[in-house]
């Protein structure tokens, strides 16, 4: 064998040397099948195994949603922008809390804001749920920012209003210094 690739590198091929070198293009050619099989099975394998993981991972988000989605939070404003409040059936412009129509659903902690643009405190008061906050004055500028929570915990409708004399006719009236919680089950 050792006589035979030195003839092979003089350029004379007997026919053994022809034999070897069929022999290894086979034997190159069934390692290149194999390879290209294995590669082959190993993508599919990688596809399949990403196709079959990736609901088991959405499920798991899903799953895990809606504990995520307990807290809400809530802006409330105290005659905002562009009125300085909120302009009523006679033409003028009330003191208001901003919305005053509020939806709830119960099980839900809110975490509320409110900016009170007003040069005068109000408070924001609903004795069925034990909520009295304090809102200190601010200004147009610079509200005073006051936070509080609230989890109402079973559906119904609640009045909230602004215990403090300021507004008459707003205090009067849904929509400015008083209004409605809606709760949802
Ligand atoms: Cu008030």
């Amino acid at each position: 064998m050792s006589s035979g690739s030195t003839m092979v590198d003089q350029g004379a091929p007997d026919l053994g040397s022809l034999r070897l070198r069929g022999l290894l293009t086979l034997v190159t050619g069934i390692v290149l099948v194999v390879a290209a099989a294995f590669a082959l099975t190993a993508g599919v394998g990688a596809i399949w195994h990403k196709v079959t993981a990736t609901p088991a991972v959405a499920a798991t988000s899903a799953a895990a949603a809606p504990a995520s989605s307990s807290t809400a939070s809530l802006k409330l404003s105290v005659n905002p922008a562009p009125l300085g409040g909120v302009k009523g059936p006679d033409g003028l412009v009330h003191d208001a809390f901003v919305p005053g129509a509020l939806t709830m659903t119960a099980g839900t902690k809110y975490d509320v804001t409110v900016y009170n643009y007003d040069t005068q405190s109000h408070a924001w008061m609903l004795p069925e749920l034990n909520i009295d906050v304090m809102v200190p004055a601010g200004s147009a500028s610079s509200p005073s920012v006051t936070h509080f929570t609230i989890t109402p915990k079973s559906a119904g409708t609640f009045q909230w209003f602004c215990p403090l004399p300021c507004d008459k006719w707003g205090m009067a009236h849904d929509g400015f210094m008083r209004g409605y919680l809606t709760v949802k089950s």
